[in-house]
């Protein structure tokens, strides 16, 4: 598998992004939606901020209150045995009964623009910011569908009941109606198809079970994108492969002459977040006709390899251009980057079932 980086790479990082929120630091500007709209490629990038803590034993975890639409900042030690502080991104609390973590940033969402799909400016302000008592704790990796002059964009919307994914809608990218949300918790990684399938919408989702079951790949249906049902199990993961410990759909999945073609994270249980494909039945998209056996983008760049959580790339969307496939994708959660892929390349690679 040829894959061609951009030379550019990395193509945004935190220090291209101006803190919304005084005296807070920009930690990370990356699992970016992405979209073509009015002739530019957008980039709507999850961007982490973070009040600075000038003390390394103070962590500081903010909160945004929606009665009153200003963030709130809980402050506590490293040395308060009641927090578990191992995993950079949360802080677990060890009391029982309490079924919730802090995240250690707040992430919203924010565009990024540009003519050439290499260099982007980044809008001044936020476009999608935390709204209400679903989103406390931010909101996260958003995937965008197009259909005709409508984009949908989904992201995960987090607090303290838990992580689901809610949708908005927008023509013009600068207003948007929300939705509510579209699949309650523990849900993330949800891929709207973006044409109807047999008169229906079909969407990817990844339901986290408790008591059976693991991190893996349901897809639903749809009369009108709100309101979902006739779930199926769609893939899983498998032991001792690239994709043993967390799966989820990455990219918006695109037509191709074989097939639906979905673009997927998956996960090792040491944490290591590889890109890979599952080709979906053209006709009924709950049928999986091929697979990766290997991944086809691995976390090996210094910038997939090292960051705020290395060894991690993660794509929510592609543009397609003929056999050219330009993967947008999160490195190391920390900035943006992008590789093209040969699509007949890809098509060739899969295992077919
Ligand atoms: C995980 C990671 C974090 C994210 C939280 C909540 O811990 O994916 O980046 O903030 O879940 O979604």
């Amino acid at each position: 598998m040829k894959i061609y980086r951009y030379e550019e790479n990395p193509l945004i990082t935190p220090a291209d992004v101006k803190p919304y929120h005084d005296g807070f630091e920009v930690i990370g500007a990356f699992n970016a939606g992405i979209a073509e709209y009015n002739g530019e490629v957008i980039m709507l990038l999850r961007v982490a901020e973070r009040p600075i803590s000038e003390d390394p034993k103070i962590v500081k975890a903010p909160i945004y209150n929606p009665e009153t639409n200003e963030l709130e900042i809980i402050t506590l030690s490293t040395d308060d045995e009641r927090y578990d502080f191992s995993d950079p991104r949360t802080i677990g609390i060890n009391e029982v009964g309490k079924g919730w973590k802090y995240l250690t940033s707040l992430s919203y969402l924010r565009i990024a623009r540009s003519k050439d799909g290499h260099n982007f400016t980044v809008d001044p302000e936020p476009f999608i910011y935390p709204s209400n008592e679903l989103e406390t704790f931010g909101v996260e990796d958003p995937r965008i569908t197009q259909m005709g002059d409508e984009y949908y964009i989904y992201f995960s919307a987090v607090s303290p009941v838990g992580v689901g994914e809610s949708l908005v809608k927008t023509t013009d990218f600068k207003t948007y109606g929300h939705l509510g949300m579209i699949f309650a918790p523990e849900n993330k990684d949800v891929l709207i198809f973006p044409e109807k399938i047999n008169g229906k919408y079909y969407a990817m989702h990844r339901p986290v079970p408790k008591s059976n079951g693991a991190p893996e790949v349901w897809i639903a249906e749809s009369d009108n994108l709100r309101y979902w049902g006739n779930h199926k199990f769609l893939f899983g993961l498998r032991e001792g492969k690239w994709d043993d410990a967390r799966i989820g759909g990455g990219a918006v999945p695109f037509k191709t002459e074989k097939g639906w073609l979905e673009l997927y994270h998956g996960a090792t249980k040491d944490h290591r977040y590889c890109m890979g494909a599952v080709l979906l039945d053209l006709e009924d998209p709950t049928k999986v006709i091929a697979r990766s056996e290997a991944p086809l983008v691995e976390p090996d760049a210094p910038y997939e390899a090292e960051g705020f959580f290395g060894g991690v790339v993660f794509s929510c969307g592609v543009l397609v251009h003929g056999d050219v496939v330009k993967m947008y994708y999160g490195a190391a959660d920390t900035s943006m980057a992008c590789c093209e892929l040969s699509l007949s390349e890809i098509l060739d690679s899969l295992t077919y079932l």
